[in-house]
């Protein structure tokens, strides 16, 4: 019943996930998908290193180029600690885990994860309004509490945000942010990044990477953006952020204490339900077709639906950092710094690179240069679904 040891490549035996190649959906979806329920149980419970520990040990499961059969196989392994080897065990043995099922059907994990997944609430949050007793949308909106806008827009659209975003729904975005974007700055540059640069067939939202080969010509272009999707009736909510980033004398400090800088826009599109990429880009021509079918908003049987889209404006010279740190996944991004502060003493973060040793930032136009900066092996998107 037990398979052979495997005789783990080198790259196996690597214990970073950002030093291994890791394709989507991998081959032990079951033993991950097990891990990844205990990881976010442990993540809601505000248990960021027990919760790191599960997510290495899927990331480690995610990159195994075959199925693993039997416990045997995975002597000689890195990143599974002894927690995690017991589920996987009982998971080979058995089919099933007791803890894993146990954990799904808590009554405290189904709340935490009904209320996180409202747009615009934390952990923090869900968890002081799971103690008050609330562990549905209809307790909460009774419960007299007050809702920022992002939760108010979050509670609104509450089913279409927890509906995947298909491949073609996120083609469809690219190509009505594309035709803002152009109208805006002819000549800028739109970049899907996340999941779906990764190859994945759906995601929780869309992700953008805006920039314009002349630097400084990207200044305020968020707001211009705005401001037309808002012309042509496309969004249902947007929050902005302006880019607060300035390099340092003393270097990016603190690995992620230079995140979330970048001038940037949490939003919510409204989709029409025809918006297959093609007639998108038909309609980018004709923007007071977009407009009026925008404006049907009757709440049964709707034509449109609620998307999640992330828009990031970078600068071109930092473009390339804020690439690899917007494609994630969030596993390869923290190990990457976590590889880049501890074997090579460096800081990295979404804008720039900072070698502690030589005390300067290292320039890169491109990811394949901060790979070479960091000493590690190309990994290309795809490979990054650790
Ligand atoms: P998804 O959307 O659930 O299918 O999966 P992803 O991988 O697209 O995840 P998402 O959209 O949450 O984030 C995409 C990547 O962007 C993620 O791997 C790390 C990065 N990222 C997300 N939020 C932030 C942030 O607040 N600051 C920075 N610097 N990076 C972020
Ligand atoms: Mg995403």
């Amino acid at each position: 019943q037990q398979g052979d040891p495997v005789e783990a490549p080198a790259f196996l035996a690597a214990s970073y996930a950002c030093q291994r190649n890791t394709p989507q959906p991998g081959h032990n979806t079951l033993l991950t998908a097990a891990l990844s329920v205990l990881a976010e149980s442990a993540e809601l419970n505000g248990d960021e290193g027990r919760g790191l520990a599960f997510r290495r040990s899927e990331g480690l499961l995610r990159s195994l180029d075959r199925r693993v059969q039997g416990p045997a196989e995975l002597r000689g392994l890195p990143c599974l600690g002894d927690h995690s080897r017991r589920v996987i065990q009982d998971l080979l043995e058995n089919g099933v885990s007791s803890e894993v099922e146990e954990t799904k059907s808590s009554p405290r994990y189904k709340a935490m994860k009904l209320l996180t997944g409202i747009f615009g609430v934390g952990v923090k949050t869900a968890k002081r309004w799971f103690t008050e007793g609330i562990c549905s949308l209809a307790q909460l909106e009774t419960s007299g509490h007050s809702l920022n806008a992002a939760q108010q827009a979050g509670l609104k659209y509450y089913t279409d945000l927890n509906q995947p975003v298909s491949r073609e729904e996120a083609d469809a975005v690219s190509v009505m942010v594309e035709g803002v974007v152009h109208s805006v700055l002819p000549g800028a540059r739109v970049t899907l990044a996340g999941g779906f640069r990764r190859g994945k067939m759906s995601g929780h939202d869309v992700d953008f990477l805006i920039t314009h080969p002349d630097e400084g010509k990207e200044e305020g272009l968020i707001h211009k953006i705005i401001a037309c999707l808002e012309s042509r009736g496309l969004l249902l909510y947007q929050q902005t952020t302006r880019n607060t980033y300035r390099e340092s004398a003393k270097g990016a400090g603190r690995p992620s204490s230079s995140m979330d800088r970048f001038e940037r826009c949490f939003s919510i599109f409204k989709l029409t339900n025809d918006s297959s990429p093609e007639d998108t880009r038909r309609a980018q021509q004709d923007p007071e077709r977009v407009r009026v079918e925008a404006d049907q908003t009757g709440s049964g049987g709707r034509p449109w639906r609620a998307v999640r889209v992330d828009l990031v404006v970078s600068p071109i010279s930092q473009f390339a950092f804020a690439l690899l740190g917007w494609t994630g996944s969030k596993l390869f991004e923290r190990e990457t710094r976590r590889w880049a502060v501890r074997e090579r003493s460096m800081s990295l973060s979404s804008h720039a690179l900072y070698d502690r040793n030589q005390e300067r930032y290292l320039r890169a136009s491109s990811e394949e240069e901060i790979f070479a900066h960091l000493g590690l092996e190309y990994v290309s998107p795809t490979g990054r679904n650790a």
